[in-house]
């Protein structure tokens, strides 16, 4: 079964080593993002949950990327990465937004490694607000289910 954002719940973490990138900018979002997460990968009996934090959303990709290249037993099975970017009166936003959507897909990609977009892309605080166990539910708890079932989709298409 899985839920309206699509996120299918029951499904294990056992044994599974997990890496969280959370940026500090509007930290009381995405300390928030970080809750949801461990809580979900705890419950599912994840065996390691590492946490970096860095200093904004712009950031996030190349710790990423040096987590995604860790090898042998500090080898992760999936990356999380959290932020959230809300609009100012600039284009910076726009440019924050293209940087991480941009660079944690590359790292995604060139790795082969599931790193779930928990990053939430805003007009102003409320609507942040609202998806970290708002109504408009928990993206830190919805990221941590997406690398859970990304895991097992990677597995049996490696079989
Ligand atoms: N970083 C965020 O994580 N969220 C934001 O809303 C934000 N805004 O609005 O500026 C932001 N900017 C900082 C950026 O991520 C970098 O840390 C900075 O540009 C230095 O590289």
């Amino acid at each position: 079964m899985s839920t309206s954002s699509g996120v299918v719940e029951n499904l294990s973490a056992k044994g599974l080593r997990f890496g969280i990138i959370v940026s500090r900018f509007n930290q009381h979002i995405t300390s928030k993002l970080l809750e949801g997460a461990e809580k979900v990968l705890k419950e599912k009996s994840a065996k390691k949950i590492d946490t970096i934090w860095v200093p904004g959303a712009y950031e996030v990709p190349l710790a990423a990327q040096v987590m995604a290249q860790k090898k042998g037993s500090k080898k992760y099975d999936a990356l999380i990465a959290l932020a959230c970017v809300i609009r100012g009166d600039t284009t910076h936003y726009d440019y924050v937004c293209e940087g991480v959507s941009r660079g944690i897909l590359d790292v995604s990609l060139k790795m082969n490694l599931p790193i779930a977009f928990g990053v939430l892309t805003t007009e102003n605080n409320d609507q942040a607000l609202e998806r970290v166990g708002g109504r408009h539910g928990h993206k830190g708890e919805e990221a941590a289910l997406t690398v859970i079932e990304m895991i097992k989709v990677l597995k049996d298409l490696r079989k």
